[in-house]
């Protein structure tokens, strides 16, 4: 069962500028060719602050801000196909059965051909994701942008917003770490013990400030080369957590020191651009955290270039 979709009618309407909002349609189930949108509002597995359950309405309310045409990247997406799927109904306050609930629906809502973007919801809702994905695929490619590694176990025998990629890691079959990158790790986040595991295993790390260093485009290259060698199903696993505080401060564990919010929209567009980019995560985003409601325009502007990947696949711009 879903809860239909709420945009935001667009504040003023002049025929020589569509919004984003006048773009996006409804539908009930994955359209092919397309990006769906499906909104998982749920924080019960969150391991500190809470307020991810409200990430994709206010995602949604943030969509009413943009138009649709990109001077920089001279794209317009009045063409895109772009549904919202609407909010799952998450009752339970079992961890597994709701797990399971969301394994089921990102199975059916992987369309030919379509890119499905899942709004969390706290950083948990991955797992199940990659589970559906591992089902869909026989070499499954993992990019991450997180400021943590998230390689945890489970934490009083049940998954946590800590433990998605390693619990992923053991879980799912056709996943294997050698295509697994990490980007944005950075600063006093993460034990050492963790970053022993990430290396020992063979995940390929790009910190933050390496992102700043040799540019975002070039660490998106990088980390999808990586990922897709030799994959035939890519994820993408953005938890906002990974920009800077003085941008992103509506989320669990704010962070210094992380990248920036256009450094988030360069990559996410960089990586949507490719095929085998079939369903990508934006989690953490808690916006009864951020008055300011600037954490989740970050989050929509992500969600925008996610789009615009996925609308210039098969172009010469490429
Ligand atoms: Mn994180």
């Amino acid at each position: 069962m879903k809860k239909p979709a709420k945009y935001p009618a667009p504040s003023y309407l002049d025929p020589r500028d569509k919004r984003m909002v006048q773009i996006i349609k409804s539908a009930s189930g994955a359209e092919p060719k397309a990006v769906n949108i499906l909104g998982i509002p749920y924080d019960g597995a969150v391991l500190g602050r809470k307020g991810a359950a409200g990430g994709p309405s206010a995602v949604r309310e943030s969509m009413g801000s943009f138009s649709n045409y990109n001077v920089e990247l001279g794209l317009g997406l009045e063409g895109a196909r772009v549904f919202d799927l609407g909010d799952m109904v998450l009752g339970s306050p079992d961890i597994t059965s709701t797990h399971q609930a969301i394994e089921e629906e990102v199975g059916r809502d992987i369309a030919p051909s379509s890119l499905l973007v899942t709004l969390g919801g706290d950083n948990s809702i991955s797992l199940p994701a990659l589970r559906a994905c591992g089902k869909k695929s026989k070499a499954l490619g993992l990019i991450v942008i997180d400021s943590h590694f998230d390689l945890r176990g489970m934490i009083g025998g049940k998954p946590n917003s800590g433990s998605s990629y390693g619990l992923a890691l053991e879980a799912v079959e056709t996943l294997d770490p050698g295509r697994v990158v990490e980007i944005g790790i950075h600063g006093f986040l993460n034990s050492k013990s963790y970053a022993d595991k990430a290396e020992q295993l063979g995940v390929k790390v790009i910190t933050a400030e390496e992102v700043r260093k040799g540019g975002a485009l070039s660490a998106a290259r990088d980390a999808y080369a990586f990922a897709s060698a030799g994959a035939d199903l890519v994820y993408l696993s953005v938890d906002l957590d990974a920009v800077d505080i003085s941008q992103v401060s509506g989320v669990s564990a704010p962070s210094v020191g992380g990248i920036s919010g256009g450094e988030l929209s360069t990559m996410v567009y960089e990586i949507a651009k490719n095929d085998r980019v079939k369903a990508a995560d934006l989690v953490e985003l808690a916006p009864s955290l951020d008055p300011t409601g600037r954490s989740q325009r970050v989050a929509a502007t992500a969600l925008m270039y996610l789009i615009a990947g996925f609308a210039s696949r098969g172009s010469s711009r490429q």
